[in-house]
């Protein structure tokens, strides 16, 4: 029977990638997202090459995300991996002008939601007892940069959170691993900018960013290696990204 990996935000980006990575693979496939539509594109686009079950799941729903083991079918319901990727950005203003809406919704989706994802399928993980838990941060959590409030202290918490979960799992045979991603190009930016196309476009002109193909071959890797290798962190960018110093600011002349 092939392993099954449960995916949060399947429907686009990182989680899509993924999907048609391990779906070449011939993994089971659980595709959880909000926009059903597109999840049964992907599962019509994937289901020659394996099994894929469909799940129209918000992961901020409490209640949704612990009432989702009891609700798959037998064939997916021991999952083996779980990609908790489901997650955005709200916003680049710096903190004084932020938008506490745009706060709350990304430390209910990066923090809570993903919290939720991860205590629902332990169980199943632990007995599995073979897998992963990969869980998508950035390299916002560990670079400050202005605008990056709380979505890069959203992220720090997954890294975190990635790290003590090592602690309580180790004997288990689950691994935890923190992927930490640069610029890569999705709809993460049409989102952060709440649908501001033209914005979204300048992020990515000319810089060379990383593909979500990028991100889903880093992630089938890690899942993929040997049982007794545990990646930690793995914190990726594209070769036209890097550190620029820190900034000093100082009086007029
Ligand atoms: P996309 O916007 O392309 O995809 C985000 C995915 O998350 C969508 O499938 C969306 O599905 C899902 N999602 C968002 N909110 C929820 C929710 N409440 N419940 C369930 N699913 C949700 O962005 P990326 O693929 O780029 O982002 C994936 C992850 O990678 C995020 O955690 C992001 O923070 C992180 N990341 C992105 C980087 C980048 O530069 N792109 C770099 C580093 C990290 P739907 O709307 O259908 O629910
Ligand atoms: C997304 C990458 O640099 O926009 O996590 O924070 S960045």
């Amino acid at each position: 029977m092939p392993n099954t990996v449960f995916i949060t935000g399947a429907s686009a980006g990182f989680g899509l990638a993924c999907a048609r990575r391990f779906a070449a693979a011939g993994w089971n496939l659980v595709l959880s997202g909000r926009r059903k539509d597109r999840l049964n594109a992907a599962a019509a686009e994937l289901s020659g090459a394996c099994a894929v079950h469909t799940l129209e799941l918000d992961v901020r729903d409490r209640a949704a995300v612990a009432a989702v083991p009891a609700s798959l079918p037998p064939e997916f319901a021991r999952v083996h991996t779980l990609i908790n990727n489901a997650g955005l950005a709200q916003g680049l203003s710096p903190a004084q002008d932020c938008d506490l809406d745009d706060w709350d919704r990304m430390i209910d989706t990066n923090v809570k939601g993903l919290a939720y994802c991860t205590r629902a399928l332990l169980p199943s993980l632990i007995e599995v007892g073979a897998g992963s838990v990969i869980n998508i941060s950035s390299v916002a959590a560990r670079w400050p940069y202005p605008g990056g409030n709380v979505y890069g202290a959203t992220k720090a918490f997954v890294r975190q959170f990635s790290y003590n979960l090592r602690c309580d799992l180790v004997g288990t045979g689950v691994r935890v691993t923190s992927i930490e991603p640069g610029l890569a190009e999705s709809e993460f930016s049409l989102v952060r900018f709440h649908g501001d196309a033209d914005r979204a476009a300048s992020v990515y002109k000319g810089a060379h960013p990383l593909t979500p193909d990028d991100i889903a071959e880093a992630v089938f890797w890690v899942a993929t290696l040997p049982r007794h290798v545990n990646i930690n962190s793995l914190e990726l960018m594209p070769t036209s990204q890097c550190w620029q110093g820190l900034g000093i600011t100082r009086d007029p002349a």
